[in-house]
C-alpha cells in the first residue's frame, strides 16, 4: 500500500499558497486527505505544525515522515516524488520553459505587494474590493499585464507548450485584476478564464466560492 498523502489547509480558503499546494496534487490525481486549521493559525496548532514541519504555516504536506511547508517546495517534491509518465508533469519537460516557470514563480510570491495589499485574495476568491486602485498598485498591475503578454503567446491558453503549475499561480495574480473589474486585455483574460476552468484548479476555488 502507498504512503498516504495529507495536505494542511485553511479553513478561510483565501490562501494562495494552499491553492497552489491542491492544484498540484489534484494535477497529479494523487489521492489525499484534507486538514483545515483557521487563520491565524491557533498558537497550539502552530506550535504542533512548526514542531514538525519546522514553519507553523499552510499549506502543509504530510507524507510518511515528511511534514513539508512552502508551496514551491511542495509542488517540487510532488513532481520529483511522482514523476511523468505515470504521473501528470506540474513543471515543464524543456529545461528553458521550466526555468521561465520558476523565474515567474518565483517573481509572484516576492513582488507586487502593493498590488496584493490592494486587491487580497479575499477579493479573488470571495465578495471584490470598492476601493480605486492606488497608485503604486496600478503600476504593479500594469507590470502583470505585461509580462503576462510577453509570457503567453498570442491565442494561447497556457504559457507554454502544455499545462504547468506555473500557468495557476500567473491566473491568480491576473484574477486580483479581473474580479475587481480591473481592466485587462481580452486574450489575457481569455487565458486567465481558461486556467479557472481547468479541474485541478477548480477543487480548491469550488470549495472557497
Ligand atoms: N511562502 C509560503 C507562504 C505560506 C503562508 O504565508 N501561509 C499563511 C497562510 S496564507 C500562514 O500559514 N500563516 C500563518 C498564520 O496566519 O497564522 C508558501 O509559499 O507556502
Amino acid at each position: 500500500m502507498s504512503t498516504p498523502l495529507t495536505l494542511y489547509g485553511e479553513s478561510t480558503w483565501v490562501s494562495p499558497w494552499v491553492f497552489h499546494a491542491m492544484t498540484a496534487l489534484e494535477e497529479k490525481r494523487l489521492p489525499y486527505t484534507l486538514e483545515l486549521v483557521p487563520l491565524p493559525i491557533p498558537p497550539q496548532q502552530s506550535a504542533r505544525l512548526s514542531e514538525r514541519a519546522i514553519l507553523g504555516k499552510v499549506p502543509v504536506l504530510v507524507h510518511g515522515d515528511l511534514w513539508l511547508t512552502e508551496s514551491l517546495a511542495i509542488s517540487e517534491y510532488l513532481a520529483e516524488t511522482f514523476p511523468y509518465p505515470d504521473h501528470p508533469r506540474l513543471f515543464p519537460a524543456d529545461l528553458v520553459e521550466r526555468a521561465r516557470a520558476r523565474q515567474l514563480m518565483s517573481f509572484l510570491r516576492t513582488d507586487l505587494m502593493a498590488l496584493r495589499e490592494a486587491r487580497p485574495t479575499t477579493s479573488v476568491f470571495g465578495a471584490p474590493v470598492s476601493a480605486p486602485m492606488p497608485p503604486r498598485a496600478q503600476e504593479q498591475a500594469d507590470d502583470l499585464i505585461r509580462i503576462a503578454s510577453r509570457l503567453v503567446p498570442a491565442g494561447c491558453l497556457t504559457m507554454f507548450t502544455s499545462w504547468s503549475i506555473a500557468d495557476a499561480d500567473l491566473a491568480l495574480a491576473l484574477m486580483r485584476l479581473i474580479k475587481n473589474g480591473d481592466p485587462v486585455p481580452d486574450p489575457i483574460r481569455a487565458y486567465a478564464e481558461a486556467q479557472w476552468a481547468r479541474r485541478s484548479l477548480r477543487a480548491y476555488l469550488d470549495r472557497a466560492g
